[in-house]
């Protein structure tokens, strides 16, 4: 079949299954999306029981970027809680299409996560965000032009980053920023006209994912937490260009802090 015949969701549930057969674990609880910088936060959530390749679920592609792990892992957690971890997301602009942006979303929800949580790495506009500065996704602009829903589906995004978990990670660190991301298409990062036209129109953090997934989450009916890792000020903002190392850089700087603080949320959620 396809891509065009094929039903999103029936390859979502496919993927599902598959996993349950890999693991032995019927149903899991929390998924959880590493984007750049937080790629060693599954280490303190729990213990890692089941480790897999992506690629072998049905849907699944391998990682294009290099940072990004395209392993799949299941963790209990010390509350008895299933953490599924997507280790690497398919980006908007790897032209893969939308069904497969959000294809890890739809694989959570028919795995029976009723928690998203999607993390980034981004630019941020706020100068008073230093490289390194976790901040807590309030609500998004979606600059795709783009949905991950087809037909006439008409999908309330009021509260969509849920506020009683926005609550409950301020609980964990009380100093957490919150702040409106857009989402870009990429791969480009934005020229300073773009930065400016992004704050203009109320953007806080600028990106190239969560935004779609988010959508695509809610539409799934999970309650959905997000928060970003300002890797760099945004283009313009910052006095010097923008670097893929430098986001790296930065990521693996604050990795300990900001695994340690999405470990604390998941322990709660
Ligand atoms: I990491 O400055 C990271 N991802 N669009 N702009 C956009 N995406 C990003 C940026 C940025 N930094």
């Amino acid at each position: 079949m396809n891509e065009i015949n094929e039903d999103p969701f029936q390859l979502a549930r496919d993927a599902a299954a598959a996993l349950a057969e890999q693991t032995g674990i019927e149903s899991h609880d929390t998924a959880l999306v590493l984007g750049s910088g937080w790629g060693e936060a599954a280490e303190l959530i729990g213990e890692t029981t089941h480790t897999l390749d992506a690629a072998t679920l049905p849907g699944f592609h391998s990682p294009a970027v290099v940072g990004h792990t395209g392993t799949i892992r299941s963790i209990l957690t010390p509350a008895g809680k299933r953490v599924l971890v997507l280790g690497a997301r398919t980006h908007y602009y790897e032209g893969k299409g939308v069904r497969t942006v959000v294809h890890g979303v739809r694989t959570a929800a028919a795995a029976g996560c009723t928690t998203m949580v999607l993390t980034n790495g981004c630019g941020g506009l706020n100068e008073a965000w230093a490289p390194g500065t976790p901040v807590l996704i309030s609500d998004h602009l979606n600059l795709t032009a783009t949905s991950p829903l087809e037909g006439a589906t008409f999908v309330d995004l009021t509260d969509l980053y849920s506020s009683r978990l926005r609550a409950i990670a301020r609980e964990v660190d009380p100093s957490l920023d919150e702040g409106v991301y857009a989402q870009f298409t990429g791969p480009h990062y934005e020229t300073p006209a773009e930065v400016r036209y992004a704050r203009r129109i109320g953007a806080d953090l600028v990106g190239m994912s969560t935004a779609l997934e988010a959508i695509a989450a809610r539409h799934a009916g999970m309650e959905v937490f997000g928060v970003s890792l300002v890797t760099n000020l945004a283009a313009g903002i910052s006095p010097v260009p923008l670097s893929h190392a430098e986001v790296i850089e930065a990521g693996q700087a604050a990795g300990p802090r900001i695994s340690k603080l999405l470990a604390e949320i998941v322990g709660r959620i």
